[in-house]
């Protein structure tokens, strides 16, 4: 099979990012995972939302289905259950993977189908021009919260944890070689992968900066052991002012499609497939 090339995702669409977005670092590492996979266009689907982080699709050739706000994990599950060969991926923001899409997320988790959710965690509502979103830091003063947010954040690494995702990984927009890597792992991998990629939103998010992240980033080295819950709850759940990069915790638990499987030789083709016989035997 021939190799894929990184043009044949390029498309020539103006891309509605601020410069120096940290969306710009993502767009390039997941054409470059998808790429390295040997993966060609055809074969995967980018399901996505409303916000920057769901434009993403929209900046490069790839097949897309751009729905509501926060209903992607699930169009992504209907769309990998209807197409299996397909490799199926969600680009979503903080506010709509956790906040409006929060009830798919969390199902999503258990569920297992075998698609890649990656967050493009800006800690912000970006699109809508800076209102908090379920990751932002109590305290933060924005236009509608002029006083601080009061709620203390959401922790989805150790939600996703104590879910027994099958992967949970975090990275970061500016470190291409580390996010690359974990895209491809989390794409491979069987089941519902989930990344957290921190990403700096330069026009409404002035503590999450570049610069912070070189501060407070580290990369989990070859001593970590993804497969112990526990140790891994522990990181995701242990207040620190360090931020750890790497597979977080993974698993081998079989995926939607091979418990269902297990449970009936009827796959959801067959099932279709009798649907259309039966229609057909009535108008014949
Ligand atoms: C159900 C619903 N609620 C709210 C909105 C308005 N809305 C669109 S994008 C957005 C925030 C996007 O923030 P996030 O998901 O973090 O993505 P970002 O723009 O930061 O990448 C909101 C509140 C909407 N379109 N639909
Ligand atoms: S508002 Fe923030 S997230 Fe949106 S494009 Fe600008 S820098 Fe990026
Ligand atoms: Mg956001």
């Amino acid at each position: 099979m021939t190799q894929v090339s990184l043009d044949l995702y390029k498309s020539n669409f103006e891309r509605a990012w601020c410069p120096g977005c940290g969306n710009f670092g993502i767009l390039g590492g997941v054409q470059q995972a998808l790429v390295d996979l040997n993966l060609a266009p055809h074969e995967v689907i980018i399901c996505t939302g409303i916000g920057q982080a769901p434009k993403l699709p929209h900046y490069m050739n790839v097949n897309t289905f751009n729905g509501l706000h926060g209903r992607e994990v699930a169009t992504a599950q209907a769309i990998k259950i209807a197409s299996p060969e397909m490799k199926v991926i969600v680009h979503a923001g903080d506010g709509g993977a956790y906040g409006e899409g929060g009830n798919h997320f969390i199902h999503g988790l258990r569920r297992n189908v075998d698609i890649t959710v990656v967050v493009h965690d800006n800690h912000i509502y970006g699109l809508t021009k800076g209102q908090a979103s379920p990751t932002t830091d109590a305290g933060t003063i924005t236009k509608v919260n002029p006083e601080g947010v009061a709620s203390r954040p959401m922790n989805p690494l150790a939600l996703a944890v104590s879910q027994s995702t099958a992967f949970v990984a975090q990275t970061l927009s500016s470190n291409t070689k580390h996010m690359v890597e974990i895209l491809k792992q989390a794409i491979s991998h069987r089941g519902f992968s989930y990344v957290n990629i921190l990403q700096p939103c330069v026009t409404w998010d002035h503590v999450h900066t570049y610069k912070f992240y070189n501060e407070h980033t580290y990369l989990l080295d070859d001593t970590w052991n993804p497969e112990d819950q526990m140790a891994a709850l522990n990181l995701v759940l242990t207040p620190s002012d360090r931020i750890p990069l790497g597979v977080i915790y993974r698993n081998s638990k079989s995926p939607w499609d091979e418990v269902t499987h297990h449970r009936t030789d009827l796959s959801l083709h067959n099932i279709k497939t009798e649907q259309v016989k039966n229609l057909i035997s009535k108008f014949a």
